[in-house]
């Protein structure tokens, strides 16, 4: 007998035509998210957030280790240094690291190396990734332990993070600065620790406009099996 403890599945399933309605109403949900660079100031409760980040925190993870940490912050002064050190590396990138050829992928965004809304928006959403964890307490002290999938892991948690904070009535922007180091510093986090993404999250700022660029259409993005014989 397995010494691990198992107990019955909770699962819902629906008819076959509620399932679609279900399916249609959250591709259509989804499909209406869209990223926004220009924030309001707006408040957002905290309970919110904390809502959105619980469930972020319910994605699937290689050997269930959960290897995030979703660090909030709305302190200005924190917020202004996140801001300074960002742009300083966005700056040296806009201007020096990023080839011609990337530069050009991006002038449709209308991105630039000016990041305000580092300190506009209410909320910051610092996702680190756990590389490994330390067990038993210090950092210097304690032994190294393994973790499992990491990137496909947090990335899966971002998703789901992306989505409740759609599904919240609230914008995002899957923001990178690059290279992104600082924010283990200004932030504190211990050394197995790596930023992975930040999340400005808030309202849009009234009158915000975004790219006029398309989602591929399903058939360029779904592929049925092999090429058939006979087609
Ligand atoms: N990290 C920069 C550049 C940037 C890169 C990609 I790829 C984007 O899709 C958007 C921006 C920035 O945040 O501006």
């Amino acid at each position: 007998m397995n010494k691990y403890k198992f107990i019955p599945l909770e699962f819902q399933t629906y008819i076959p035509e509620e399932q679609l309605r279900r399916a249609k109403e959250f591709y259509e949900l989804c499909n209406r998210r869209r990223t926004v660079r220009e924030f309001s100031d707006k408040a957002v409760p905290r309970e919110l957030i904390e809502m959105i980040i619980a469930t972020a925190g319910t994605a699937p993870s290689g050997a269930n280790k959960q290897p995030w940490k979703f660090v909030l912050v709305d302190d200005p002064e924190l917020k202004h240094k996140i801001r300074v050190a960002a742009e300083a590396e966005e700056k040296e990138s806009y201007e020096r690291r990023m080839p011609q050829e990337w530069l050009d992928e991006l002038a449709a965004l209308g991105t630039d190396w000016h990041k305000e809304f580092l300190e506009i928006a209410p909320y910051l959403i610092v996702v680190f990734k756990e590389k490994y964890r330390i067990e038993d307490g210090l950092p210097q002290g304690g032994k190294q332990k393994k973790n499992y999938y990491v990137d496909e892991s947090v990335g899966i948690a971002c998703g789901f993070l992306l989505a409740a904070i759609h599904n919240a009535g609230l914008a995002s922007l899957t923001h990178t600065p690059s290279p992104m180091n600082f924010l283990r510093e200004i932030l504190q986090r211990p050394i197995n620790e790596v930023p992975y993404l930040l999340i400005p999250v808030g309202y849009p700022k009234e009158g915000t406009v975004v790219p006029d660029i398309q989602r591929k259409p399903l058939e360029q993005i779904l592929v049925s099996n092999i090429p058939s014989a006979s087609a």
